[in-house]
């Protein structure tokens, strides 16, 4: 099975890449996780995504705040989908963050997830391998009926509250 690869700007971004790895893990898709930063080690976020694809990895997701290109610089050196997780600092609210992530010129593009979208990012990473892995496919399906009976079950709960 392909590989997720997950790159982040900075240990600073770490927790919002935690919940994007316990969600590959409770998919049982492989991943691997780095701290290369686009601007602060060039070199080795640039190696990692042209290595990427004869590396075993099937998609890569890409996190950074602020001035946040590294999305955009993993996606220039590699044809592998990449999906960006725009990371919220202490100012602008992750906007700055967003916009960087999200507006990419035609030619290279970037699957952008919400502000600290980790969870979403894992998810359509497993989406785009799951189109060659039906036992990933059955998995993605059961977490959707598993999740939507929690939501079921919460407005069972709160039906028999307001009922009282
Ligand atoms: C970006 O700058 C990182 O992705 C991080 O979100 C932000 C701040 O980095 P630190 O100063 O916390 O290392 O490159």
């Amino acid at each position: 099975m392909k590989k997720v690869g997950i790159v982040m700007g900075s240990d600073s971004d770490l927790p919002i890449l935690r919940k994007a790895m316990d969600t590959l893990a409770s998919l049982d898709i492989p991943y691997e996780c780095h701290i290369y930063s686009a601007h602060r080690t060039p070199e080795e976020a640039r190696s990692f995504a042209a290595s990427a694809r004869k590396n075993g990895f099937g998609v890569i997701i890409a996190a950074a705040g602020m001035a946040a290109h590294l999305a955009g610089a993993i996606a220039a050196n590699t044809t592998l989908p990449v999906i960006g997780i725009p990371c919220k600092s202490t100012c602008l609210d992750g906007m700055d963050a967003l916009l960087s992530t999200v507006m990419m010129p035609s030619g290279i593009p970037v699957a952008t997830v919400a502000i600290n979208g980790g969870v979403n990012a894992a998810l359509l990473s497993a989406q785009i391998l799951s189109v060659e892995d039906p036992d990933l496919a059955k998995r993605l399906e059961e977490k959707r009926a598993a999740d939507a009976a929690k939501v079921l079950q919460k407005d069972a709960a709160l039906q028999t509250e307001l009922t009282v």
